[in-house]
């Protein structure tokens, strides 16, 4: 970065600083982080952190229906900086049932009053399901159906983000035999949406898709289900820090039994990483560190952002391997613990792909294969 981008970065910093009591340093980690989650060339960091600091504040309206708020409560939980500071000062949150001190007829003028004075630019977050059956009865709120009340608001909304896999396509409260007819935002709008998938989504995708929007003003490339490609767009198989484990075929077999303890890939477990689209293995959740995330903590991947997969199949099943390459073409990789050589390095950042997830997994599998290649091998 040259002295003038890195003034200019620390001259945004300063003035995020002294508006939300964050610390530089903080600020321009969260600027560095995103830009990571995001994908994007070194330097952008810039450009997020100019688009925070200048704090557009686009208007947002956020509606909750069939879920259990977890995606609000990952989002309020989230630290290092404080995400929940970024976020309320990034948006103009206009109406949110859990946030809100208003209720009743308060709340429903202020989403009234939100809705005509953005129309046209403001941004409709969903949370949670919609029930369909039998003309939406199932979730009301001010004696209007959740069915009535998306469409209204989505109307005239500039973007729509459905957060949450509840939101996403049903989740778990469209789990069979799907008794109110829990639906997605856009099986009900009949149109596509931005989704941001996971029970609960991870709180940096969220908010890396609202910084695209102000920093480069519209949202992320999506994939075919509107999930943004930069979160989504490899199955976590590919980034798995037990991946050296599979390759090698050393596999744990039960809870608790050694390969479970020495921390062998949990595919036998029912591990659904192979057939899920997420990047949960790369950028973790609650800023708590490495590995902290539901393999790394040693449960199989449910698949909670994968349609179809999470809350569909059994824990216990076996994943579906929709792509699996070579073990023919990782390097060998070590010789001493936390030792490489730089070819290696480099096929092993390309193999696992994007430079966020690739400089991640090398610093992880690296210090993870010296015990996996004198381990023995489960058959
Ligand atoms: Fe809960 Fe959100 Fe799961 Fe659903 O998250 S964490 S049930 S995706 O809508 O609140
Ligand atoms: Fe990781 Fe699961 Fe793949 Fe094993 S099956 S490498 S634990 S994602
Ligand atoms: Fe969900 Fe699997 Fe990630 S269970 S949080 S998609 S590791």
């Amino acid at each position: 970065m040259s002295d003038t981008c890195f003034d200019d970065l620390h001259a945004s910093a300063a003035a995020v600083e002294s508006r939300l009591g964050i610390n530089r340093r903080e600020f321009t980690q969260f600027c560095a982080t995103t830009a990571t989650t995001l994908g994007l060339a070194a330097g952008s960091d810039l450009a997020i952190a100019q688009a925070v600091e200048k704090a557009q504040r686009p208007s947002v309206i956020w509606l909750h229906y069939q879920e259990c708020t977890g995606c609000t409560e990952s989002l309020l939980r989230a630290e290092h900086p404080t995400l929940e500071k970024l976020i309320l000062d990034t948006i103009s949150l206009d109406y949110h049932e859990t946030l809100m001190a208003a209720a009743g007829h308060q709340a429903e003028a202020a989403r009234q009053a939100a809705m005509k004075a953005h129309k046209g630019k403001y941004v409709l977050v969903v949370e949670g399901a919609i029930p369909t059956k039998d003309n939406g009865i199932y979730c009301k709120v001010g004696g209007r159906t959740a069915v009535e009340l998306v469409k209204e608001a989505a109307a005239d909304a500039a973007a729509v983000i459905a957060i949450g896999s509840c939101a996403s396509w049903g989740g778990m409260p469209s789990t069979g035999p799907n008794p109110t007819g829990a639906s997605g935002v856009a099986q009900v709008l009949g149109k596509p949406v931005v989704t941001i998938p996971g029970c609960p989504p991870n709180p940096y995708n969220f908010l890396a898709t609202v910084v695209h929007l102000l920093a480069f003003g519209g949202l992320p490339a999506v994939d075919g289900l509107g999930r943004p490609l930069f979160a989504y767009g490899r199955i976590i198989h590919e980034h798995c820090e037990r991946r050296a484990h599979f390759d090698a075929g050393r596999f744990a077999l039960q809870f608790g039994d050694e390969g479970h303890r020495r921390g062998y890939c949990l595919y036998k477990l029912g591990c659904k990483g192979p057939e899920t689209y997420a990047n949960c293995s790369t950028i973790g959740f609650g800023d708590a560190g490495e590995s902290n995330w539901p393999v790394g903590c040693g449960h199989p991947c449910i698949g909670c952002t994968e349609q179809g997969v999470g809350f569909a199949k059994p824990i216990h099943m076996v994943a579906q391997l929709r792509s699996v390459t070579p073990a023919a073409s990782t390097p060998a990789i070590v010789e001493r613990q936390g030792e490489t050589s730089f070819a290696a390095a480099a096929a092993l950042v390309a193999i696992a792909g994007a430079a966020a997830g690739g400089t991640a997994m090398l610093s992880k599998n690296l210090g993870k294969s010296d015990d996996a290649a004198h381990a023995p091998r489960d058959e």
